[in-house]
């Protein structure tokens, strides 16, 4: 059976980033997967998190998947600190994880930056936990952005040490979905950083509940370069933020760049920047107005994640008894 686990940290600042690159495309796959779609508190508090700021950023991711499309009916939403089996089952794994592959990992080198040796110990075995959550559900698919190939590849390392091991198949390699059309979306301010969340200038990103104001002001001052918008692909090589605004508009349209360049090829950055505008307002704005809606009754929410929880716990504690059967711990 195919199943598809992915998550969204609760960090803040949901951005467009997070959307074309992740939440938009795990609405078409609710269609032929069985999907869980997790809030992954566990990771945010890798970094230092405002209890109460975590608190109302995990209600507000589960409004931006509900109002983006994610339907709870069929697709299993929750948040991962209230299902035990992903702290657990992080540590069982993490004595499948040589140390050597952990420090080959780019994303904990760019976060602890200089300070290594002050880096928790939970930011650098971050990626042991992100294997946790798939392996827990046994899942085959694993939709990301490109940002998170490294880590998804360590994934399939763990589970294939894991399968060495004990001389089995119990954890099938989950393969990764990266969508070509948004796979890493740029920073508004420099088209050679990704757009994130923790970036200073929140000019460098747009955000899912920025209004038309906003997101009007934000494209006016995106950073762009001297020249028209050219006709063929080629001629994007060295100018990263034409191409990213570019990008992000194929990505709305589910159109690929080919197609987009010969509808906006030639013209000027400010004729571009205003349908680039308008349509980012005509997709934003909805989801953001439905996501308030949704923040008015935190009640509903809840339960929303309260079922998922219950479900999750389901397929995951099942899974977590297998496991330690394997491994020869007692289970009284
Ligand atoms: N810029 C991006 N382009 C395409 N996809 C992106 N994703 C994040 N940024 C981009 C994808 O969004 C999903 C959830 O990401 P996350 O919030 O869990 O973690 P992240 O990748 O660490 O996001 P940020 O914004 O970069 O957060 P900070 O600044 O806190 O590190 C993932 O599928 C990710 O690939």
């Amino acid at each position: 059976m195919n199943r598809i686990f992915s998550g969204v940290q609760p960090t803040g600042n949901l951005h467009l980033g997070n959307y074309l690159g992740a939440i938009k495309n795990w609405v078409s796959l609710q269609k032929s997967f069985e999907c869980i779609f997790c809030i992954v508190d566990l990771h945010a508090i890798t970094i230092k998190q405002n209890p109460k700021e975590l608190e109302k950023n995990t209600l507000e991711v589960t409004a931006a998947y509900l109002a983006s499309g994610i339907d709870p009916e069929k697709t299993i939403i929750f948040n991962q600190s209230s299902v035990s089996a992903h702290a657990e089952l992080t540590w069982m794994l993490s004595c499948f994880t040589p140390i050597g592959w952990l420090n080959r990992m780019t994303q904990f080198k760019e976060k602890a930056g200089k300070k290594r040796e002050n880096a928790v110990l939970g930011l650098f075995s971050y990626p042991v936990l992100m294997a946790s959550d798939i392996l827990a559900y046994k899942a085959t698919h694993v939709p990301v952005g490109e940002d998170q190939k490294q880590h998804l590849e360590l994934a399939r390392d763990i589970a294939g040490a894991f399968n060495q091991t004990y001389n089995n198949d119990f954890f099938p390699l989950p393969e990764p979905q990266i969508f070509e059309e948004a796979k890493r979306i740029m920073s508004l301010r420099n088209g050679k950083n990704k757009m994130s969340k923790s970036d200073d200038s929140d000019y460098s990103r747009i955000n899912i509940t920025d209004n038309k104001d906003l997101i009007n002001l934000k494209i006016k001052k995106a950073k762009t370069d001297a020249y028209p918008l050219p006709s063929k692909k080629e001629d994007l090589k060295d100018r990263p933020e034409a191409a990213n605004l570019l990008e992000i508009y194929g990505a709305f349209k589910n159109e690929k760049l080919d197609k987009v360049l010969k509808e906006v090829g030639g013209k000027d950055f400010s004729s571009f920047k205003k349908i680039l505008t308008d349509l980012t307002i005509s997709k934003i704005e909805p989801i953001s107005k439905k996501m308030n809606d949704y923040l008015n009754n935190k009640d509903y929410l809840k339960k929303i994640l309260n079922k998922g929880k219950e479900k999750a716990d389901e397929i995951s504690s099942k899974n977590l008894s297998e496991i330690k059967k394997i491994i020869g711990l007692l289970i009284i």
